[in-house]
């Protein structure tokens, strides 16, 4: 039985994209139909281009399903591409200050961009929302929920009340095209993507993602590589145009004295069924993760993503082909991503979450993961 992992394939316009699942137990119910959403989320979010009034994303099952339920065997989702061009698309020889394009040509030793643009294109995070979004469909049999939000574009700040319950907060998100549980500054936040957009220039922005409702010991302290904080950080941080990633407090936690940065241990009875197993804190700088291990609280995590590099008013480059200095190309882009990064961060983190709760709760089969997570919390419940 293979650990859970998911590969991804395909090009901006290629033919499609596809997300390879492997590890999945035989038994859990696949909601296509919260795959389509996720994926009609990630499309949206004031301040996307062009390309996403053509595509419909769609998750077309190949393999590892049997009458909407998984049997353990790999599992392949396509979403075709409508805009499929590869071949006629026009080179780029004048690479994109931020984007993979000088890196890409210098190292695949070609004078065109879009041999290497096709597949950096965050394009591809459409198969990584459908791989977590499958992986969803585990975790919530067990009561574990992600949530991803956007809590700043440029220097518009949300002010989000943590303590709500997700679906109160997921209300009020799904309520504006900011992606954002704050009105007020959602609003601002479309004002200032519609000024860049006048600006021809970009703007990008800080997700959030909470998961709420998983036990505690996931990840594990004992190897390095399986702390579950620096998995996150490497999924995350491995997103198109993210450039910092935070868990809890994070980088704040520097400019605080201890006394001010722990969570306080308590224990209250009365909380024992839930996921904390009655250990409360009084709040949660450490974002739900100790020693790379899960405490039962909430995770939360911050990703930064920097503005689109396609900026419709260029930048100084050179031509790769003559050496001489020209404005670089423009391909029709996003002004803002940020909403849609805050959906595939949401499905990155909670894939991330799958798969150690599948190293802790191995089994061929749901029942067997079901009687393993019993098993444990009974006992964890009784120490
Ligand atoms: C994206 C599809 C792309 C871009 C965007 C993300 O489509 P196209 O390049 O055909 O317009 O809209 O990619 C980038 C911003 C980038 O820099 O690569 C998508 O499906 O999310």
């Amino acid at each position: 039985m293979p650990n859970l992992d998911y590969r991804t394939a395909g090009e901006s316009h290629g033919r499609a994209l596809i997300a390879l699942i492997e590890g999945m137990p035989a038994g859990v119910p696949i909601d296509i139909a919260f795959i389509n959403a996720e994926l009609t989320r990630r499309q949206g979010g004031y301040g996307r281009g062009g390309r996403m009034k053509i595509e419909r994303d769609e998750a077309v099952v190949l393999s590892g399903l049997r009458r909407g339920v998984t049997i353990g065997s790999p599992i392949t989702i396509q979403i075709n591409n409508r805009d499929f061009r590869i071949d006629e698309a026009p080179p780029i020889h004048r690479p994109r200050p931020g984007h993979a394009d000088l890196s890409g040509s210098l190292k695949w030793l070609t004078t065109d961009c879009r041999e290497t643009l096709e597949r950096a294109s965050a394009r591809e995070t459409a198969a990584r929302v459908a791989a977590g979004a499958l992986s969803r469909c585990l975790l919530r049999e067990f009561g574990i929920d992600a949530f991803g939000y956007v809590v700043q574009i440029h220097d518009v700040m949300a002010i989000v009340h943590r303590d709500l319950e997700l679906n109160e907060l997921r209300f009020i998100r799904d309520d504006n095209e900011a992606y954002c549980p704050d009105p007020v500054a959602a609003a601002r936040m479309i004002d200032a993507i519609r000024q860049a957009m006048v600006d021809k220039d970009t703007l990008g922005g800080i997700v959030e993602v909470q998961v709420r409702g998983h036990p505690p010991g996931f990840g594990s302290c004992m190897r390095w590589q399986d702390k579950l904080d620096g998995r996150l950080m490497q999924a995350v941080g491995s997103v198109q145009a993210i450039k910092a990633v935070e868990i809890g407090l994070g980088f704040a936690t520097a400019s605080r004295r201890g006394s001010e940065v722990h969570d306080a241990i308590d224990y209250d009875a009365k909380q024992r069924a839930t996921s904390t197993l009655g250990f409360t804190r009084g709040s949660n700088n450490a974002g739900g993760l100790e020693g790379g291990m899960t405490s039962g609280q909430p995770i939360v995590l911050r990703a930064a993503m920097k503005p689109i590099s396609t900026l419709l008013q260029g930048m100084d480059s050179v031509n790769l082909v003559t050496k001489q200095r020209e404005r670089s190309d423009y391909e029709r882009s996003d002004v803002c991503s940020a909403p849609a990064a805050s959906v595939v961060v949401e499905n990155v983190v909670a894939f991330e979450v799958a798969r150690a709760f599948l190293e802790k709760f191995a089994g061929d089969t749901f029942g067997e993961v079901h009687a393993a997570y019993s098993s444990y919390m009974s006992a964890a419940r009784s120490l």
